[in-house]
């Protein structure tokens, strides 16, 4: 089951519940009118199980404005989860590599701040490579959808957007090259309703495609994550509480080659096939 924020006619945001990836039913008439209403409720898919949409306003997906699936939340993100990305950033730096080494191995895992809602690119618009980097990538990444009381409830595509070669130069410039205008896109919707063991036999595949070439694409599984999801959002939530709840990102495990570097007007797809795809284009910023 997914649901997603879509501009009305009205120009109002709206929830909607996605069918077949084809079909956006506007939930409103039936009093849904927010996320967290479903996010926060003891039983989402239940809770959504249980409207009949079937007088409901529909649309085509293709002929909606979709928002970014996040209200309130604050998102969060997880660093160092796969072996692919903790040997591509000791590459991309002596001065650090001990510390993402250790991290790797480490009880408490990395996990920093990315962005907060209102900054949060949705599917169709732009994610943005800092004009003062050299070395842009993106991270596709598997995002945790989080409520108030720290439950894991959903799940999103995100793209944790890095500015390699400054997060490669100290690793106190960690927050320039990571938190920055456009630097997190989630979407297209939430899947609500899934377990770990099964979220883990998904795989996510990326593709950038510059001038109708593809120029990379890559993939992994997301049972390569090191850490429990649930371990994962334990520890975003250790001495501190989410009043709206929170989306963490989980680490990317696809790296492009270290002479790849992101161009303005490329488009960027994320595919985690059972939630869909995330599609951006790049902008400077
Ligand atoms: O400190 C580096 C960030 C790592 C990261 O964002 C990732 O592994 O996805
Ligand atoms: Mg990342």
């Amino acid at each position: 089951m997914k649901i997603c924020r879509f501009l009305g006619g009205d120009a109002a945001i709206r929830v909607g519940w996605v069918g077949d990836d084809a079909t956006v039913v506007d939930l409103t008439p039936a009093g849904i009118t927010t996320l967290s209403q479903v996010l926060e409720s003891r039983d989402p898919v239940a809770l959504l199980d249980g409207i009949d949409r079937t007088a409901l306003p529909r649309f085509a997906v293709a002929d909606v404005i979709l928002r970014p699936p996040i209200e309130r939340q604050e998102v969060w993100a997880a660093g160092v989860t796969y072996l692919r990305s903790k040997t591509a950033r000791m590459e991309e730096s002596d001065f650090s590599a001990t510390a993402y080494d250790r991290v790797y191995d480490a009880d408490r895992p990395e996990i920093f701040f990315k962005a907060i809602a209102e900054k949060v690119v949705p599917a169709g618009e732009a994610v943005g490579i800092r004009r003062d980097a050299k070395w842009s990538v993106p991270e596709p990444e598997l995002a945790l959808v989080i409520n108030s009381g720290g439950q894991i409830v959903g799940c999103t595509i995100g793209n944790d957007m890095s500015s390699r070669d400054i997060e490669g130069e100290n690793l106190l410039y960690l927050p320039q090259a990571k938190v920055y205008g456009r630097s997190c896109a989630l979407g297209p919707w939430i899947r609500l309703g899934v377990t770990e063991a099964e979220a883990r036999d998904w795989t996510v595949r990326s593709t950038i495609i510059r001038g109708g070439e593809r120029v990379f694409s890559g993939e992994t599984r997301l049972g390569n994550i090191k850490r429990s999801f649930e371990e994962l959002a334990a520890y975003l939530c250790r001495s501190q509480s989410f009043a709206h709840g929170a989306v963490l990102l989980t680490g990317t495990g696809i790296v492009p080659p270290d002479d790849f570097t992101l161009h303005e007007h490329d488009v960027v797809d994320i595919e985690i096939a059972p939630i869909g795809v995330l599609r951006n284009s790049v902008v400077i910023v």
